[in-house]
């Protein structure tokens, strides 16, 4: 048996989430538009009879302006050490800068790898400047690819898996993430949210499940002020009721879903309040 860590950082907004998913073949991450989607570290799990493969997820690195946001840099930071490979995640589309650098800084860069993704969203000149500018980190290996298309991610994961030292099945092979239930209906919830909520509201969001009697789960979706409230559920309750109905269509069937609104003022900026969610 081969198998092994593999965590995958940068920063937000860069692809991490969608690379795991379409490694692990499975969604095990939610995904946004939205830079600062994920907030745990996520594991998801790729086995086959005699390899398993465990992709690390983790919050994009960023300047951190509330305790949220220093928690989930920590998380991140943390994510890249005692694994088998670091993966640093770049967005074909952006500039390459001072915030990639900062992430490059933090990390053991010989013996990394940069991963260039959203090639299929790159002019072919902004792809060439890409590559050009990430050559001067001195990594082990680049991979340009899409985790949209799936342009190049066979050829990465097979050189991840050839990498992979001799070790034990550090999950059961049928297992696809480290993530409790619980958790991943909040994040369902959560990532509905993010997809029809705007500017500063994203951030403010949380969610976590406060009863769980299946089918029927209570998910408490949690924002820092009254008027994000009365955003979070619409007109006559139509965006709760649309999150809760597309967030459902991602569960087993029958599974009642019953969403609350609460306010928490500023719980982004308390230390205590972004523990207690559980970040
Ligand atoms: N065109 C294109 N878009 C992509 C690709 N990969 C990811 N995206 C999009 O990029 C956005 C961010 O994706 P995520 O996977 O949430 O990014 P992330 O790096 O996990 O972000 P954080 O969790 O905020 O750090 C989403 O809108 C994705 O659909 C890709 O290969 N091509
Ligand atoms: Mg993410």
């Amino acid at each position: 048996m081969r198998s092994g860590f593999v965590t995958l950082v940068g920063r937000p907004n860069v692809g991490k989430s969608t690379l795991v998913n379409a490694m692990c073949g499975r969604k095990v991450s939610i995904v946004s538009d939205k830079p600062q989607t994920t907030r745990h570290r996520v594991m998801g799990v790729l086995s086959t009879a005699d390899t398993q493969l465990v992709f690390v997820d983790t919050p994009g690195l960023h300047k951190p302006q509330t305790a949220l946001g220093e928690r989930v840099n920590a998380t991140a930071l943390d994510s890249v050490s005692d694994v088998d490979v670091v993966c640093l995640v770049i967005d074909a589309t952006k500039p390459f800068g001072s915030g990639d650098k900062w992430v490059a800084r933090h990390l053991d860069m010989p013996n990394a790898i940069v991963i260039v993704n959203k090639i299929d969203a790159a002019k072919s000149n902004q792809l060439l400047a890409q590559l050009t500018a990430v050559n001067s980190l001195n990594a082990r290996e680049y991979f340009p690819v899409s985790a949209v298309t799936g342009a190049g991610m066979p050829e990465l994961v097979a050189y991840l898996t050839a990498q992979l030292p001799e070790g034990p099945e550090y999950f059961p092979a049928d297992t696809i993430s480290d993530q409790p239930e619980e958790r991943w209906v909040a994040e369902l919830v959560r990532e509905q949210l993010l997809a029809v909520t705007h500017d500063e509201l994203p951030y403010s969001i949380a969610t976590r499940v406060t009863e769980w009697e299946w089918p029927r789960v209570r998910v408490e979706i949690i924002v820092e002020r009254d008027s994000q409230k009365g955003m979070v559920i619409g007109k006559g309750g139509l965006v709760l009721k649309e999150v809760g109905k597309l967030a459902r269509a991602q569960l087993p069937e029958g599974v009642f879903l019953e969403l609350f609104v609460k306010v928490d003022k500023d719980w982004q900026r308390k230390p205590d309040r972004v523990e207690r969610l559980g970040y």
